[in-house]
């Protein structure tokens, strides 16, 4: 059954949201220790933490093979999630699709590491237009068209995705933060996670490296029912509707978008991207 969303300070979000993120942004205290995975929702969150994950097992799968993705790293702003982190010890690893304007202050004069990921936003839209049709946490898209408008409008789950990389980019340029898009993690796996590793300061050897790269293909992602996805309740997710691992490449807003979207979505970005340089890849 289609839900809508909960709206805070102008921002659409789904259902789990913590009812009180006032609180988590006043109260949370962010660690120097601390890796955070941030993105806009369909960006390749889980490709990232997956790489994040066998990079601190130096490649051991068998983490990422027994336990689900949201324990191993929880979402900051959902209240199981929240709990975990708290429950976490040394060297937490959590991960949030919160815009900046709602993040914990204290991370903000923290050293914690934070990799945010970006994506060429036409993928997301469509990335994002299959897969809201089966949470029913949030408000389920029921044509192409009117997702089209939803997405342009901003009123999609955590809101605008140019507001949220625009505000995101702001970091740009802070020790603690890597910038990484979806479009170079697949030009070039291996020189991918190698920067993330040199980035959260772990040194893999030849086979270590060659075991992450190894576990973090589509189809070792797509198999993997700890992080496919696949086991999240059926209250959260129709799983006859959508997965999380669709087709996972890059440009099939081409098989998507008519020529009139693509003008008026080019018109939008130009508007609003204006004087915002891309990330590390192509945003446009
Ligand atoms: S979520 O629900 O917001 O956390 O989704 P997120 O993980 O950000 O994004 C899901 C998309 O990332 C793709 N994905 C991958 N692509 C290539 N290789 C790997 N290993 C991989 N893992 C996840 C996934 O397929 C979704 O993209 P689409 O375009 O829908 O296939």
């Amino acid at each position: 059954m289609a839900r809508d969303h909960v709206w805070m300070e102008g921002i659409s979000f789904p259902t789990t949201i913590l009812g009180d993120l006032k609180s988590l942004q006043d109260e949370f205290v962010a660690r120097d220790e601390d890796v955070i995975v941030i993105s806009y929702p369909k960006s390749g969150t889980n490709w990232i933490k997956e790489i994040i994950n066998l990079i601190r097992t130096r490649g051991d799968p068998s983490w990422v093979q027994s336990v689900v993705s949201w324990e191993r790293t929880p979402w900051l702003e959902s209240s199981f999630g929240l709990e975990l982190i708290k429950k976490q010890k040394d060297a937490r690893f959590y991960t949030s699709h919160l815009p900046v304007q709602f993040f914990p202050k204290t991370f903000f004069t923290s050293k914690a590491k934070c990799v945010y990921i970006v994506r060429n936003p036409r993928d997301i839209l469509v990335s994002g237009y299959h897969f809201w049709k089966a949470v029913k946490v949030t408000k389920n898209p029921d044509s192409f068209e009117g997702y089209f408008e939803w997405f342009l409008q901003g009123n999609v789950p955590f809101g605008s995705w140019f507001d949220h990389v625009g505000g995101w980019l702001q970091m740009r340029g802070k020790e603690n933060f890597l910038f990484i898009s979806y479009e170079e993690l697949h030009q070039d796996r291996r020189a991918s996670v190698e920067k993330i590793s040199q980035f959260l300061g772990t040194k893999l050897s030849p086979e270590q490296l060659d075991s992450v790269l190894k576990n973090v293909t589509f189809q070792a992602m797509k198999d993997n029912n700890m992080s496919n996805l696949s086991l999240l309740p059926d209250t959260l997710m129709d799983h006859s509707k959508a997965c999380l691992m669709r087709k996972g490449i890059v440009g099939d807003w081409e098989n998507h978008f008519t020529v009139a979207q693509s003008e008026a979505f080019d018109k939008v970005y130009q508007e609003k991207m204006a004087g915002i340089p891309p990330a590390s890849s192509r945003g446009s």
